[in-house]
């Protein structure tokens, strides 16, 4: 059934200067991601045949340099391409004067996509999907390991830079300019106990000791399109963040997400821990595809990865409710708040299941190595 009214025609309009054939029946808002809106656009060709596409605005308070970001999707979209042609990947369509955006001076940035058929999770207690969420991420990382870093720009800079995340989120607690801070003492407290723990990390970065890789920087598990009926990973999405970064905040970003038991707002936090069992099927993907390029102290400290992202993102999310909820879209006051305990409560118990991580990561990366010998 076709929509009707003003959203209706903008993204007709907008369809048009990317130059879609056809007529528009229909759209869908799609409720993924916290930042960007999307659309799923469908169109009737001239010959009867249906298409759909992807249609996003982008976040301009969160990506200041939107030219940038398709700049860097351009060259990492056209590289994965050529890597395996026969590989399902994300297209997006130009414009008349060749451009693969549209800002339309009233501060909307819009682009447009390839719609892929396929199934998204937000985590499974199927082994063989978190397995192939894992190679998933694990081989995007390994095909991106010839691409040239310098070619990109950082589009956000300091992204996964916890530590600064840190001292940028006690500046916001001095400042408190929404008087939220007397709600969040225990979390503040919680904060300040592990600063150095999660800033670990960032200080190896610093020092050299782990090396800088092309990285996707946004490895929540519906950012992995899976086939309908097969359930094999068909291809990454979501490339607004790739851009030079560590390896093992990529695996620590997918393992918050994935494999939780509870979504990432949980308010009931007796539901949230880590679920080993996934957690395992993960890491056993993930290193299948990289356990040959993984260095030993990238190895040693991707349990670590885990612990600093669910820290990170629970700092990210505190920072935002003290600072107005300017970033992250809410579906309720205080959202984000339940957002930061959820990824504080999961952080915690990370932090006490670092030994039996660590073992599965050593246990998996030495069968994976003694596989490929064997080859
Ligand atoms: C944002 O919009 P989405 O879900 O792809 C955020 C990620 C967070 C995530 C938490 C650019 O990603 O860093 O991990 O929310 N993206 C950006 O759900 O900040
Ligand atoms: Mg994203």
């Amino acid at each position: 059934m076709k929509n009707t009214g003003t959203a209706d025609q903008t993204l007709e309009k907008v369809c048009e200067l990317f130059r879609i054939e056809g007529e528009m029946t229909g759209y869908q808002v799609i409720c993924m991601g916290n930042i960007n809106q999307t659309y799923r656009v469908d169109f009737r060709r001239a010959d009867g045949t249906e298409k759909s596409y992807i249609l996003q605005k982008i976040n301009t308070y969160v990506f200041q340099n939107p030219r940038q970001i398709m700049h860097n999707i351009d060259l990492v979209t056209e590289f994965i391409h050529d890597a395996d042609p026969t590989k399902k990947c994300l297209h997006f369509h130009h414009t008349e004067n060749r451009k693969n955006f549209y800002f339309d001076g009233e501060g909307n940035f819009w682009r447009l996509c390839n719609y892929i058929e396929s199934k998204a999770f937000d985590t499974s207690d199927d082994p063989k999907i978190m397995r192939g969420a894992g190679e998933a991420f694990g081989r995007f990382q390994t095909m991106l390991s010839t691409f040239d870093a310098s070619s990109l720009y950082e589009t956000i800079p300091d992204f996964h830079n916890t530590k600064k995340r840190i001292e940028t989120f006690f500046t916001h607690v001095e400042e408190d300019p929404f008087d939220r801070v007397h709600e969040v003492y225990y979390e503040i407290g919680y904060i300040a106990a592990m600063r150095h723990v999660a800033s670990q990390l960032t200080d190896m970065l610093e020092e050299g000791l782990l090396p800088l890789r092309v990285t996707h920087n946004d490895t929540k598990i519906n950012n992995v399109l899976f086939d309908k009926n097969t359930h094999e990973a068909l291809c990454v999405i979501d490339l607004d963040t790739v851009m030079p970064g560590l390896s093992v905040h990529d695996f620590g970003d997918a393992v918050r997400a994935a494999c939780s038991t509870a979504a990432e707002d949980e308010r009931d936090l007796h539901k949230v821990s880590l679920d080993l069992d996934k957690y395992r099927a993960f890491t056993e993907g993930f290193i299948s595809q990289t356990a040959t390029a993984l260095t030993k102290e990238e190895l040693d400290t991707m349990a670590l990865g885990a612990f600093t992202l669910a820290m990170e993102l629970s700092v990210r999310f505190l920072d935002d409710y003290i600072s107005g909820d300017k970033y992250f879209k809410t579906r309720y006051p205080g959202h984000n708040l339940d957002r930061a305990r959820c990824q504080m409560k999961l952080a915690q118990d990370m932090f006490s299941k670092q030994n039996q991580m660590k073992k599965i990561v050593h246990q998996t990366a030495a069968a994976a190595k003694k596989k490929a010998e064997c080859k």
